[in-house]
């Protein structure tokens, strides 16, 4: 490999973060179960301690991201002991996702419910959720509706629309200065007629109108099969307006796999459009990389190391790519030429490189197997496995 391509991949991964959620490192399923694992943090502590290590093996990860009913139970009130625990392990506070869907009040929609006092709880959970960013000192709060309804005519999509465009714009209105509000798109599930935040459209029009800090949030798994997933990053980018990502990878629909077990190629293509827009814009891309992936027959630190891998991985490969001559031969419609380039950066084995970058930084040269030597699995697994199934929340 050049030296130039060396650097390169250097330089792309000194700049790379990817935040952890800490609902990755808890027992979750599908919704025909859990198959519990011994292993699986069910404490906040143990949340932090688990994206401590994947942040340890894997340099790129020193953020971790909370959900306010899992993670904070207690609300503002829990910020104290969370922001302890933080600065005691090492993991900073990422986003703020609020939990709009799993109370039994939001069974016919948070935001956009019919029901005045279920919108008024929704939004107070909302401020909270900004307050609690506010004091722990965490730039996003990321939303996510589950809002929608299952059968034509049973939900007035005008009306809902205009009660979420005014819930986010007082939310937004609530941000302090160095906060930002993520509006999250999925066209499908838990609603199967209409979702009320279906695509990256009607997210961008939403985000618009709650005001200067709201971007829109790209999860590589709400879309519809063969859709275009670089293509909406592409634009977001152009607008402004992409804001962050949620990485899994998918076959079917939502089924939050490891980023990259599918389809590496569309990752790839996602990091080199941002790539190729900082490039020709000659600014650096302002986004939140995060993932959100159910790890349930995976050991989840492993998932964890081995998705974060994956992401170097794909990123350093888009930065391989001679965007020069990308542009030259698009310029050309020299299409062969062109595909060829992006191709011949997909397929480089960009391994070599990396277990250098790592060495170079004091990181182990193979996260997964430093991880399975340490004998961290084997502790937490006599720790936490005598103490049975805890309850019934989704993570
Ligand atoms: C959704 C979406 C959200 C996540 C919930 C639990 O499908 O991806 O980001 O918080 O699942
Ligand atoms: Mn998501
Ligand atoms: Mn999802």
């Amino acid at each position: 490999m050049s030296t130039d391509r060396a650097d390169r991949i250097f330089a792309a991964l000194d700049g790379f973060r990817i935040e952890l959620p800490s609902w990755g490192f808890a027992n979750t399923g599908t919704r025909f179960g859990k198959y519990m694992q011994p292993a699986a943090a069910t404490t906040l502590e143990e949340k932090f301690s688990d994206a401590a290590q994947v942040h340890a093996l894997t340099g790129a990860c020193p953020t971790l991201a909370l959900h306010v009913r899992w993670d904070l139970p207690a609300g503002v009130d829990s910020t104290p002991q969370v922001a302890a625990l933080a600065q005691r392990v090492g993991i900073a506070v990422g986003a703020i996702n609020p939990n709009l869907f799993e109370e039994q009040h939001y069974k016919f929609g948070s935001f956009g419910n019919p029901d005045a006092a279920v919108r008024e709880r929704a939004r107070a959970h909302a401020f909270e959720s900004v307050e609690i960013g506010r004091r722990l000192g965490t730039r996003d709060v990321s939303f996510w509706f589950a809002d929608g309804s299952n059968y034509p005519g049973t939900a007035n999509i005008r009306q809902r629309r205009r009660w979420f465009e005014e819930a986010l714009g007082a939310v937004h209105a609530r941000l302090g200065a160095g906060q930002r509000m993520l509006v999250e798109y999925k066209p499908f599930e838990p609603a199967f007629y209409h979702t009320d935040i279906a695509d990256w459209g009607m997210a961008l029009l939403l985000a618009r109108a709650a005001g200067p800090r709201a971007r829109v949030l790209v999860d590589t798994g709400h879309h519809y099969q063969s859709q275009n997933i670089e293509q909406i990053v592409a634009w977001l980018l152009a607008e402004g307006m992409l804001g962050g990502f949620h990485f899994n990878d998918r076959r079917y629909a939502d089924d939050d796999l490891t980023l990259g077990s599918i389809d590496p190629y569309q990752v790839f293509r996602i990091f080199h459009e941002i790539a190729l827009y900082e490039h020709e814009t000659g600014a650096r891309a302002d986004i939140a990389f995060t993932i959100d992936q159910s790890h349930n027959l995976k050991g989840k630190i492993e998932a964890m190391i081995q998705t974060v891998a994956m992401a170097q991985a794909l990123h350093a490969k888009a930065a391989i790519v001679d965007r020069d001559a990308l542009l030259a031969a698009q310029k050309k419609s020299d299409v062969i030429g062109a595909e060829t380039l992006l191709q011949d950066a997909f397929a480089t084995d960009v391994r070599p490189a990396i277990a250098e970058w790592r060495g170079s930084r004091g990181l182990p040269v193979d996260p997964l197997i430093a991880f399975r030597a340490s004998g961290y699995l084997e502790r937490i697994t006599a720790e936490r496995g005598g103490r049975g199934a805890p309850g019934g929340s989704y993570a």
